[in-house]
């Protein structure tokens, strides 16, 4: 299928969507489902974003978001359905049971098969969606008449539009155009980050394992009945050149094992180290331009809320702009942010607090670990405990 690339000069459009991740491509979809216009401009190839290996984990709620954008047809099909997970310390692996706690499940679906399911959407009848863009450039966010200027098929272009929807995640340029002294950053930098591997063999369990141990964090994932995706904590800087792979599936069984429980082995296909950070930028928007997902805010990932709060972003986002352009009103859109970032703060929260209480940090004393220990059984021993886990990992938490 040949990507449709487009003359641009003196292009028009509603919304410009900067960034063909998650986040804009959804908001994409759910616009043009409401006759309302965009083009995506997107800096790296279609073949690099949906090979880009990240998230696994969708809420109900982002389900629904993709069957309303009218992109969850394999999903549906492919995805697996969990009603639960594992906490694994001391030895003991208990179930968090979502059904019983929150009458709700979760659905194990890769990022790239999201991302891939949006952008056939978006191209096969023919919507804008430009690949590897160059030097983009935001201008007039404060007008009521912004433009984007960018390169694309070695010409300059510029795209005129009414709304600026930044998606272009952690690494993006669409921050940058805020005026200084208007963005305020909140963060916290952990002292550890995931070495994480996806490998050709069927998983070991049929839920997900998230496993504290005094070696440091692991869990164990999966993308398929023939595909397994594991993590095992590691040091930020640490050295993939000296993790063969035998190394780490040897270090996954000593932190994931239990007597009788061995960890199935197979080809890894692909491994990589992911940062651990909590971010937060406010507010999410700034005249014209709209900050949503990783532009706006960063979760580490043992909460499994990236991907989710990015699709709960542009879900508030597109119903703003439809009270906009379709409404005539623009007080939804002028509630952005504050709506956004109660659920922002929310999977801050819960990620910082999952992450807290699974991983050792390198330097830890006993004390610590012996707290991370007793919030582990609290956790999985009371029920009210194991609720919160359970309504918060499933997206039902009251923000
Ligand atoms: P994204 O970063 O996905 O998309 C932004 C897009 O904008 C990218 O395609 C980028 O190429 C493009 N872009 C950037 N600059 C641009 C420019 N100047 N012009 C045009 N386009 C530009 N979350 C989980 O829930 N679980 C996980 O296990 C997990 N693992 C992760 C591993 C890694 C390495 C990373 C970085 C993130 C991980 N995340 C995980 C979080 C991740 O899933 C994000 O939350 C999710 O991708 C957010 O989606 P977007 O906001 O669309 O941002
Ligand atoms: C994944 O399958 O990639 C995954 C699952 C749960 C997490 C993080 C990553 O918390």
């Amino acid at each position: 299928m040949t990507d449709r690339s487009y003359d641009v000069p003196g292009l028009r459009t509603q919304v410009a969507i900067i960034g063909a991740g998650p986040a804009g491509l959804a908001l994409a979809r759910l616009l043009e489902r409401q006759g309302i216009d965009s083009v995506v401009l997107e800096d790296r190839s279609r073949d690099y974003v949906e090979h880009r290996i990240r998230a696994g984990v969708l809420e109900r709620g982002s389900v629904e978001l993709l069957e309303e954008a009218g992109c969850a047809e394999r999903l549906n099909k492919e995805g697996l359905v969990h009603t639960g997970i594992c906490l694994q310390f001391a030895g003991e692996r208990h179930r968090i049971d979502f059904d019983e706690l929150a009458g709700a499940s979760i659905v194990v679906y890769g990022q790239t098969e999201v991302v891939k399911d949006l952008i056939s959407a978006r191209v096969e009848p023919g919507g804008p969606l430009l690949f590897e863009v160059s030097d983009v450039a935001l201008h007039d966010l404060t007008t009521s008449r912004p433009r984007v200027t960018f390169r694309h098929g070695g010409r300059n272009h510029e795209l005129e539009c009414a709304v600026v929807a930044g998606c272009d995640g952690s690494r993006g340029v669409c921050r940058g155009h805020v005026a200084p002294g208007v963005l305020q950053s909140y963060s916290r930098d952990y002292p550890f980050a995931w070495l994480g591997i996806l490998a050709a063999v069927a998983p070991s369990n049929d839920e997900l394992i998230y496993a504290h141990s005094n070696r440091g964090f692991a869990l164990a994932s999966m993308r398929s009945p023939e595909l397994s995706r594991l993590y095992l904590q590691c040091r930020p800087d640490e050295d993939l050149a000296t993790w063969p792979d035998e190394r780490i599936w040897e270090e996954l069984q000593l932190r994931l094992g239990l007597p009788g429980w061995e960890l199935a082995k197979g080809p890894v296909l692909e491994k990589g180290i992911t940062p651990m950070r909590s971010l937060v930028f406010e507010p999410m928007q700034y005249g014209r331009l709209f900050l949503a997902g990783d532009a706006a805010h960063i979760v580490p990932p043992t909460g499994a809320k990236g991907l989710n709060l990015a699709l709960r972003d542009v879900g508030l986002l597109a119903e703003a702009l439809v009270d906009f352009f379709i409404g005539g009103t623009s007080s939804s859109l002028g509630s952005y942010s504050e709506r956004c970032l109660r659920r922002v703060w929310r999977y801050e929260h819960f990620s910082w607090w999952m992450t807290s209480m699974l991983h050792l940090p390198e330097n830890a004393n006993a004390f610590e670990q012996k707290l991370q220990v007793a919030q582990l059984r609290y956790t999985t021993t009371s029920s009210a405990a194991a609720r919160t886990l359970a309504e918060n990992y499933v997206g039902l938490a009251p923000v």
